[in-house]
Parts: C-alpha cells; structure tokens; sequence
C-alpha cells in the first residue's frame, strides 16, 4: 500500500555535540549540487622537468631483455618477475631512494612489492605513484606494464637528478602480482595501518601507457587528481577521454576502496578505437588499443613512443605539481561522490573521506554537507563518525518528513576528535518502502 505522501516541514534545527545548530533547510527539489571543491587548494602549475623518452625505452629494453632471458616473461612466480624488481631496486637504491621489498605468497609462489620512499617532506601528506611491475605468462610485457613500470622508475630518478624538496612526501611502488588479481597492492593496503593509510593524500596509478595505437585515458575517480592530468593535456592541447573500463582492474582499485584518493592514466588495451577517437588521437579506427595485450607480441616493438613519452612527462607533472603543495591545505574540503545504496528498511551503510595533511584536532564548526537522495527521507537516519568511531547524530528519522531528499549541510563540534583519519557517513534507512542513495557528501575544515 503507497504511503501517503504530507508536505513536510523542511527547516530543523539539531543539537550535535553539545551546540544547538540550525540545520540548513534541505531543500526539496534543490539543482544537482555544483561541481565538487577540489581537494587540493589552488597553486600554479609548477614545470616539472622534461622525462626523457630515450631513459624509459632504455627501461623498457632492458626489461625485454631480462624476460628474453627468462622464458620470455616477467610473471609473478617466476624468475624475470624478480629480475625486473633487483633491475628496479638498483637504479633507485644508486639514486638516493630508502626502498623496501615487500613480500607476500600467491598461488604457492613468492611475491614482491617495491616501495621507494624518497628522503623528507610531510610524511603526513605523502604523494605516491605506483605501476605493476609483473607481466602475463604469455609475454614480456612491455607495455602492460613495463610501460607504467619505466615510466614511474624514470620520474623518481628524475626527483634525484633535480634533488627536488616537495613540501609533501613522496613515495614510489611497483607491485607483484597484479595479473593475479591486484594481489600485491592488496597486499600492500591490508598491510597498512589506517594511521598510514590516512597519511596518503593521494595514489596515482599507471598501467598500459604506451599503447601501440594509443589514446589518452584519465581516471575520473578523484575531481583534484583528475584535473592535474586534464590540465596537463590541455597545455598540449590534446583531448583526454574519462578511463571507463578499468573501474577496479588494476592496482588504484585497494587504494579508492579504503577511501584515499586515486587518480592515473591509461592508453588503452584490447578495446577496440572508434573513428571518432581516431580522429582526435590518430592512430587506426578499428583496431585495438593494443593488439598485442596479453600476448607474446607484447614486446619493445608494442611501444608508441609520442603516448609514452607523453605520458611519462605527465606523471612528473603530476607528482611536481602535487607534491608541492603547501603543508596545510588552507580550507580542506575531502569528497567523496561514489553513490551508495541505502538499503529499504535495513542495516546502515557508510561512506568514507579519509582526511590527510591537517594537523591537530578537527574544528569546533566542522562543516558536513551531505547529499542523499531517497523518496520519503523522515525513513532516514544519518550520521557522522570520527576516525575513531565516535557518532555525531546529523539527522533523526520522522514518520511524518514525506519530502525527497537530504541535502543539507550541518556543524559539527568535533574538537576533541583528531582532524586527519577515515571519516565516515552513515545513513539507515529506518521503515519499509521508499529507498535511496548517498548521492555525495563532504567535509570542510
Ligand atoms: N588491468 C590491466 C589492464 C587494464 C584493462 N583495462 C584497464 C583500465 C585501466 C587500467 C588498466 C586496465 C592489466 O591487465 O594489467
Ligand atoms: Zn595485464
Ligand atoms: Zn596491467
Ligand atoms: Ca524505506
């Protein structure tokens, strides 16, 4: 039987934390909330420095080499996996780099991450860029991933070359067995303490950036790390396309699902182009992104030298411009715009921001606006929960609130709560029919 709808009163006013707040009227049919403050506070591009090509395909050729020498792979398991990384480990060790060798066991088989922490900056704000290291049985590999494996080791030697001194610090990973499922990088963030994981401001992942018949892919996760790479390409006046296919198929996937920021580029694998993006990109319509994906024709020959060399020039942009950053964001605003469905009369569901680079406690007047949308919100309860679980009632349920929607924004006195952590949002929805999701919801310092 339908409920019958009542007007509702919209306006409430909320006590949270001890502080009477009046809860900004939701309003009934507001527009779809304007574009997400970027993460990162506004600074001016910085010019990072020219990654030379010629450094990458020497990377890439020695690489070819060391599975040419090794059953002509790179896989995890076998010995040109473990080649790749001694090759990988050497020339940032003889760079200056602290590096760490990971191990883990998958399928019966020993595995290996690299991790190069390059020495200073905020260890509270840290900026990593990783890649896949290992390659498929059936080839070397090259451009899935040597690729985004050279493309990554000839940047941070590019950070030692410019003995560069970014305020935030700056870490660099190569991952084993990505083929087998992102086992490594799984491994790496299940390993990570949250106290680390929120000290992560941001992961950049690069996987296939050198495609034969490429075009120029970026991840669309984060609006902040999306638009340093947007800008990047817009300085060369190159059209980018949103990544679309890789949701949770490479090695950003660990990091976005315990709420860290990802962003990264890709230049296509066994899609095939379509005419209207060879006109914007070159290359030839109807054929794959990379015919040889998976393959033993995976080889230095697989390589476009202009999307590699391009590619590799926006990651230094990248990790200059967004290392650089002051210590403190002057106005941290931390988003989260995946939609989450808030089950019909059922158990809670959360949303997380994991809030990094603040120091000390969060504000008294911490600003929560939320975005949910659902067909009779009087169902819904919401809260805030700090890092270390504390609740902040934002809204009660009502049997009489009929209206759509909760889009407001609340304050919250969370100063005994410490500002850098997982934050999360939980909503429930309280009584039978009607249903919704977390549309987007964010926190301002
Ligand atoms: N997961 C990669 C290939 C891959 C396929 N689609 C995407 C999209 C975004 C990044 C990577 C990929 C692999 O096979 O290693
Ligand atoms: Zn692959
Ligand atoms: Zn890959
Ligand atoms: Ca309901």
């Amino acid at each position: 039987m339908r409920r019958v709808r009542r007007t509702a009163a919209v306006a409430a006013a909320l006590t949270i934390g001890g502080l009477l707040v009046p809860a900004a009227p939701a309003a009934l049919a507001a527009p779809h909330p304007v574009a997400p403050t970027p993460v990162l506070a506004p600074a001016p591009a910085l010019a990072a420095p020219d990654i030379p090509v010629a450094n990458v395909k020497a990377h890439l050729s020695q690489l070819q080499s060391i599975a040419s020498s090794n059953g002509g792979n790179r896989a995890h398991g076998r010995a040109g996996y473990k080649a790749s990384l001694d090759y990988v480990k050497g020339k940032l060790d003889a760079a200056g780099f602290t590096t760490t060798v990971q191990q883990f066991t998958s399928s019966g088989a020993t595995g290996y991450n690299l991790i190069a922490d390059w020495p200073g900056g905020d260890t509270g704000q840290t900026v990593m860029a990783g890649s896949h290291l290992d390659s498929v049985t059936s080839g070397p590999g090259i451009n899935d991933n040597g690729s985004g494996s050279a493309a990554v080791l000839e940047t941070a030697l590019a950070v030692s070359r410019e003995q560069f001194k970014p305020a935030k610090h700056l870490r660099f990973a190569w991952w084993g067995a990505e083929e087998l499922g992102l086992v490594g990088s799984k491994y790496y963030v299940n390993n990570l303490p949250s106290s680390e994981r929120s000290k992560i401001s941001g992961y950049l992942n690069f996987d296939m950036i050198g495609s034969p018949n490429p075009g120029y892919f970026v991840y669309d996760d984060n609006t902040a790390l999306e638009k340093v790479f947007k800008d990047y390409y817009a300085g060369l006046n190159i059209p980018t396309e949103i990544e679309t296919e890789g949701d949770g198929r490479s090695d950003h996937a660990p990091f976005k699902n315990v709420g860290i920021a990802v962003g990264g580029l890709f230049s296509g694998a066994d899609y095939t182009k379509t005419s209207a993006q060879a006109q914007k990109w070159g290359g030839t319509a109807g054929q794959p992104f990379d015919r040889c994906y998976h393959s033993s024709c995976d080889t230095t020959a697989n390589i476009n030298d202009t999307a590699l060399d391009r590619n590799s020039d926006a990651i230094a942009y990248a990790i200059w411009n967004l290392a650089a950053g002051s210590t403190t964001p002057p106005g941290g605003v931390f988003e989260n715009t995946d939609d989450v469905a808030v089950p019909d009369n059922g158990a809670a569901v959360t949303s997380t921001v994991n809030v990094t680079g603040r120091t000390g406690n969060a504000p008294s007047n911490l600003k929560v606006d939320v975005d949910i949308r659902h067909t009779w919100r009087g169902d819904l309860v919401v809260d805030l929960l700090a890092p270390d679980g504390t609740a902040f009632r934002l809204k009660n349920s009502s049997s009489n609130d009929s209206a759509d929607d909760v889009i407001a924004s609340y304050t919250v006195n969370a100063s005994a709560k410490a500002a850098n952590g997982a934050w999360k949002l939980r909503v429930q929805d309280v009584a039978a029919q009607d249903t919704g999701y977390i549309n987007s919801w964010k926190l301002t310092f």
